[in-house]
């Protein structure tokens, strides 16, 4: 992983005054993008409070966001063909404001995903289901754009935020196979991507099992089969 700004700069292939003129500009936009963050977190909360008073339980574990680095943004420009430029960015790139959405278990994805995607507005512009088809080197989530409108002082901007939504499993599988690929390996031993795809395997094995028993439980539960009472 490349950290250092100077490295960067020269990396892309641009002198640090150029890199240090569109930093300048991204810190101009930015506010949109982390505003955006902000309105689909507190959407996320809302349902999430929601749905625990009607359900007593969370659909959503926890959450992250995060604004995509400046020589990362350029980097992706670069390799998607695009003019290398912040206006080009903000015309190209759906992914500039993340949120990811960690749950406990897979129906809460679908659960999340809804309820998100049926708020007037919010507008979904893509829906990449990892889930239903995991990526060749076993990553899953479910990964959505949608659109959201943010109010500032020059108007009202629709702004695109890129939303992960996965179980808690899969947030672990991901974060670590994360971590390897960005140990600067040019070229991973196919022991260890097959390594990487059984164990990925292994992670939505158990996420269906746990999946299973949380229904088997709900089950009982509702045929008064087991005792809620110390709740
Ligand atoms: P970061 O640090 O999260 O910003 P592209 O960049 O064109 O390959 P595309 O088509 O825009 O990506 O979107 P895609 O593939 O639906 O999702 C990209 C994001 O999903 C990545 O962002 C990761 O966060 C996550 N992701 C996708 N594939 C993998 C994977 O195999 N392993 C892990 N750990 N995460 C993955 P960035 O920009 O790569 O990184």
């Amino acid at each position: 992983m490349i950290t250092n700004e100077n490295d960067r700069s020269v990396h892309l292939g641009m002198m640090s005054e150029e890199l240090q003129g569109m930093m300048e500009q991204y810190f101009q936009v930015q506010c949109r993008y982390q505003s955006a963050i902000r309105e689909v977190q507190t959407k996320l909360e809302i349902l999430d409070n929601e749905f625990q008073t009607m359900h007593s339980r969370n659909p959503i574990h926890h959450m992250e966001s995060r604004m995509k680095s400046l020589p990362s943004i350029l980097e992706k420009l670069r390799r998607k063909g695009f003019p290398v430029s912040v206006e080009a960015a903000v015309r190209e790139l759906t992914d500039i404001a993340g949120v990811r959405v960690i749950c406990p278990y897979i129906d809460d994805i679908y659960t999340v995903a809804d309820l998100l995607s049926r708020q007037d507005d919010v507008r979904v512009l893509r829906v990449r289901d990892y889930i239903k088809e995991p990526k060749p080197n076993g990553y899953r989530s479910l990964h959505l754009i949608v659109e959201i409108p943010v109010f500032l002082q020059e108007g009202k901007q629709h702004v695109p935020v890129e939303v992960q939504i996965r179980t808690i499993a899969m947030d672990f599988w991901a974060a670590l196979e994360h971590e390897l690929r960005y140990k600067g390996l040019t070229e991973v031993p196919e022991y260890i991507s097959n390594g990487l795809s059984e164990s990925a395997e292994d992670i939505a094995r158990l996420d269906r099992r746990m999946q299973d028993m949380y229904h088997q439980v709900e089950h009982l539960i509702s045929e008064g089969r087991l005792d809620t009472r110390g709740q």
